[in-house]
């Protein structure tokens, strides 16, 4: 499957505020975003279901492939088009294995060591970061700056997603880096306009 990366939206439902949830993410997908991940944290397993499927759905409308966070099991039980885990999670090998060939498999780095171990053992696809400090992940890990991102997708051959705290101000300088997209949450969506954020968003990075 040909995936676009150039903007990632990945999910927080806290940082919506006031907004509908499953509003924002429409507004968001008609703004441009390529490539949506569920990434919902103290939730329940069927919470998490839920809402998968709900933006399973509206994902199909966009013809934008739908990734989900951490959990294999419900990645599996909604037929997402992915899968993307970090450190913590299973590893890639036993990921790849039972989430099957045809799936997207992403895997979240923050140096050149993690980046090679996860496209060897069969990642199709890198989030690396945090590129700058964010607020929307508290055990995000010390920044690594646009050099880190550089370097890391200098060493690997797979798509590397820049994450962590990236907005319209420092777009023009993860591009540089040669990243294949940019992977964003409260750049979106913790705007009113999550439409007019998102075209904003690939409206630069597309210049
Ligand atoms: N992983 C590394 S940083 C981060 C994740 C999930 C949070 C990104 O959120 P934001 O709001 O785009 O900085
Ligand atoms: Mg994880």
């Amino acid at each position: 499957m040909a995936v676009d990366y150039s903007l990632y939206l990945i999910t927080d439902r806290h940082l919506v505020g006031n907004k509908d949830f499953y509003r924002s993410v429409i507004k968001a997908l008609e703004g441009g975003v390529t490539l949506l991940q569920v990434r919902e944290k103290n939730v329940s397993s069927r919470e998490f279901y839920e809402i998968s499927l709900k933006l399973k759905k509206i994902a199909r409308q966009y013809d934008v492939p739908l990734i989900i966070n951490d959990r294999l099991d419900i990645a599996l039980a909604v037929d997402a088009d992915g899968l993307h885990i970090g450190q913590d999670d299973l590893p890639v090998a036993t990921a790849r294995k039972l989430l099957g060939r045809e799936k997207i498999l992403g895997y979240s780095v923050s140096n050149e060591e993690e980046a090679l171990y996860g496209e060897r053992h069969g990642a199709d696809y890198l989030g690396a970061g945090p590129v700058y400090a964010t607020d929307s992940k508290k055990d995000a890990g010390r920044p690594i700056g646009t050099e880190g991102l550089k370097k890391i997708k200098q060493t690997v051959n797979i798509p590397v997603v820049g994450i962590g705290g990236i907005s319209a101000e420092n777009l023009a300088d993860v591009k540089r880096t040669g990243a294949d997209g940019i992977s964003v949450i409260s750049a979106i969506l913790s705007r009113d306009d999550t439409y007019r954020a998102a075209k904003e968003l690939i409206d630069l990075w597309n210049e």
